[in-house]
């Protein structure tokens, strides 16, 4: 499992387009979003930093943290 620390995300919208952007790159990815710590879990055979790249083209920065 993969966690990411996305500190600008801060509504549906924002955990939407980021939900999207992973499933751009793993349809089959499993997208959880915790508003409240601003953090995204996500289980996924896609290599890490493709997701993290994904995200970020997607207007998030983002970084890894420990899950
Ligand atoms: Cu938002």
């Amino acid at each position: 499992m993969l966690k990411l620390k996305v500190p600008d995300m801060s509504c549906g919208h924002c955990a939407s387009t980021i939900e999207k952007a992973v499933k751009s790159v793993d349809p089959s990815a499993r997208v959880t979003v915790d508003l409240g710590s601003s953090t995204v879990a996500v289980e996924t055979r896609a290599d890490e930093t493709a997701v993290s790249a994904v995200i970020k083209s997607a207007g998030y920065e983002n970084e890894k943290v420990a899950a």
